[in-house]
């Protein structure tokens, strides 16, 4: 594999980002989607490998059982924006897909996303996790992400969420945004990282009906239960293990799946400033994020 090396955060049209999710621009700005694509949809740290492992078994667990134990899944559900030196590009995974319905993961934050999957009304699942856990999931993933920037320490990165100064900018306005589009696009299901793990075969109820897709009272308990996080931190295909710029020495992928982990986190100084910081920026009544269930 090419030298990959950790890269700076540059302010890219108004958001942080990094070289590694746009260098592909042009490519994926004019990325054309099918009506069929489905868009998994988040800010890092959501939820998104869980969800697309749902999704890949809801359409293809029974058709293609052989995919589960032989293709990882930053495979079956590529990264649309990201490009790295000596890897396949996300458009071009996508692009050689086989599977119909193509399962398509990405950050970006909403102005970001290519025109076409507007154009051809897909389906978007969103998935939004609460800050405080979001902030601590990212820390750890960026200390052992080659192609992130160095996390620095706590305090700092602490500080850095709430500036937005972090790969994909900032998780008020991609949440926001991605809420406020569900009032004029109906083709967007939000869903909640805190619902998941509350209740996992509830989600997977309305994740099906909003998909359309009707499996058996048995397939859904096979499927909420197949998804559990010790299940799929067992599973080489599922845990990316197998992904070359990840050091699983310095911390796990599958780390902790919990909500309220912020609290092995956060100072009590901390909690405070970030609620008070919370309450200026986050304004619509209608968006509730839980911090422990
Ligand atoms: S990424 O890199 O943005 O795609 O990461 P993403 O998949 O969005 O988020 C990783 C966090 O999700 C947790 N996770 C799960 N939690 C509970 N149950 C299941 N099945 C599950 N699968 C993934 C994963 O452990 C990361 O959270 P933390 O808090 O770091 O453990």
């Amino acid at each position: 594999m090419d030298c990959i090396t950790r890269p700076e955060l540059v302010d890219f049209h108004g958001v942080s980002m990094t070289h590694y999710f746009t260098d592909n621009w042009e490519n994926v700005q004019n990325f054309q989607a099918r009506p069929d694509d489905i868009l998994i949809a988040t800010y890092p740290k959501a939820g998104t490998t869980w969800v697309s492992y749902i999704l890949d078994l809801l359409y293809f667990g029974q058709i293609s059982p052989e995919r589960q134990t032989s293709i990882p899944i930053y495979d079956r559900v590529p990264f649309l924006e990201i490009i790295v030196p000596g890897l396949d590009s996300g458009k071009d995974l996508i692009d050689n897909l086989p599977t119909t319905p193509r399962l398509i993961k990405t950050h970006l934050p909403i102005q970001f996303v290519p025109k076409s999957f507007w154009e051809q009304n897909c389906r978007i699942v969103y998935v939004a996790r609460n800050p405080k856990d979001n902030m601590v999931s990212f820390f750890h993933f960026d200390r052992m992400n080659g192609i992130q920037p160095e996390p620095g320490d706590w305090s700092s990165y602490f500080q850095r969420f709430l500036e937005g100064k972090l790969a994909f900018g900032s998780w008020y306005d991609h949440v926001n945004a991605w809420w406020k589009k569900k009032q004029t696009y109906s083709k967007l299901h939000y869903m909640f990282y805190e619902d998941l793990i509350e209740d996992t075969g509830r989600e997977i109820e309305k994740l099906c009906s909003f998909l359309g897709l009707t499996p058996s009272a048995e397939e859904k308990i096979k499927l909420a239960s197949g998804v559990q996080f010790d299940k799929m931190k067992k599973n080489e295909m599922a845990n990316y293990s197998t992904l070359p710029v990840l050091d699983f020495k310095v911390s796990p992928f599958m780390r902790k799946g919990k909500v309220g982990d912020w609290k092995n986190h956060f100072t009590v100084a901390q909690n405070e400033a970030f609620d008070k910081d919370y309450k200026d920026k986050m304004k619509d009544p209608t968006l509730k994020f839980r911090t422990e269930i």
